[in-house]
């Protein structure tokens, strides 16, 4: 069925999680849902908010915009907007926006009836963020542990709490998570690899069934996990890849605030070595 046909057969009323019919209609090819209208509001307050703070600090590119939390000793209480409110009110602002994107991701696959990998998915990369600026804040006791809302400062913030740790690639939780970013591009790349090798031939030649794919894999490894696994594979690659990141945040500070090589000398401390 060509692609129009097909959208205007499932653009049917219903599947929507609240306000009934209000929302439910498109504009031109966006679902729009009573979710559209808040990621809108969340994301258009958020941005303005963004903008503000850009034009209270000494502003000279976009690279050096910067809305820094509040200091550590506000704890997790609200601060004044100039000192921290303001990154309170974006944090509160971009939560709404994605969880807003990843509900009208929900009210879509209700419509098509389809599973909700995609907005399951995205919920991983919202816990990341909320990890990251909300549950380890609070587990150690201030908003001042988020990092803050800036192209370059947010790096910065990434390097200053990686030494912290004296040395993070020794952070168990980070390593799993770095082994599963790299395996996810790994994965990918044969996949896409794959299916571009066989399903697009050069001009003149035939198109390649999963047959030829699968037979690929079974010569190359002695096996071939099949069109449903790959993608099945994928996606428990990348939302592990995306967990074990969040783990290795919630150990660093919330449960060990010492150098991460010294956290290693349970292993030369094993008994068997005597
Ligand atoms: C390609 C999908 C499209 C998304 C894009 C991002 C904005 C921000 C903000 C004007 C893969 C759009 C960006 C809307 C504009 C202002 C104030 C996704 C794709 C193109 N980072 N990070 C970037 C975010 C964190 C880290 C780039 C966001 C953590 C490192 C971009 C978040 C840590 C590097 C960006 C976030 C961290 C980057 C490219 C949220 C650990 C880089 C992102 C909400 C995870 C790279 C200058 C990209 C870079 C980079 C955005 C969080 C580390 C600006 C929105 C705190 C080490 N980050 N980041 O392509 O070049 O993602 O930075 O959590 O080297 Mg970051
Ligand atoms: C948080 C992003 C969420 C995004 C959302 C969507 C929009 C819309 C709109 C485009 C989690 C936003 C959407 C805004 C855009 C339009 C229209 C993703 C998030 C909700 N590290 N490290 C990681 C590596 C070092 C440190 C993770 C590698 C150093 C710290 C990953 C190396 C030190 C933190 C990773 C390396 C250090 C991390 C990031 C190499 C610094 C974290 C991926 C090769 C000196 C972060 C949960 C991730 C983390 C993190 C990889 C080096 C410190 C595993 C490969 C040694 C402090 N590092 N790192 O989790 O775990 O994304 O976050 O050297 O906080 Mg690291």
């Amino acid at each position: 069925m060509a692609m129009l046909d097909f959208e205007r057969k499932y653009r049917v009323r219903g599947g929507t999680l609240i306000g009934g019919d209000l929302f439910d209609f498109w504009v031109g090819p966006f679902y729009v849902g009573f979710f559209g209208v808040t990621t809108v509001f969340f994301a258009a307050l958020g941005t303005l908010l963004i903008v503000l703070g850009a034009t209270m600090g000494p502003f000279t590119t976009i690279w050096n915009i910067n809305i820094a939390p509040p200091d550590l000793s506000y704890g997790l209480m609200p601060a004044p907007m100039a000192e921290g409110g303001l990154w309170q009110v974006i944090t509160i602002c971009a939560i709404g926006a994605f969880v807003s994107w990843a509900l009208r991701e929900v009210e879509i696959c209700n419509k098509l009836g389809i599973g909700y990998h995609v907005p399951i998915a995205f919920s991983v990369a919202i816990f990341a963020y909320v990890t990251l600026v909300v549950i380890r804040p609070v587990l150690m006791g201030a908003w001042g542990h988020g990092f803050p809302y800036g192209i370059l400062s947010h790096l910065d913030w990434v390097s200053n709490v990686g030494y912290q740790f004296l040395h993070f690639h020794y952070n168990p939780g980070h390593m799993l998570g770095i082994t599963l970013f790299f395996t996810t591009c790994l994965a990918l790349a044969m996949h896409g690899g794959l299916i571009l090798s066989a399903a697009n031939p050069s001009k003149g030649d035939v198109v390649k069934l999963p047959e030829h794919e699968n037979t690929f894999f079974r010569d190359f490894v002695g096996y071939s996990i099949g069109p449903l696994g790959i993608h099945r594979l994928g996606l428990f690659l990348a939302l592990n890849a995306v967990i074990w990141s969040c783990v290795c945040m919630l150990l660093s500070g919330p449960w060990w605030t010492r150098g991460w090589p010294e956290w290693w000398l349970w292993w030369p401390n094993l008994p068997i070595w005597s």
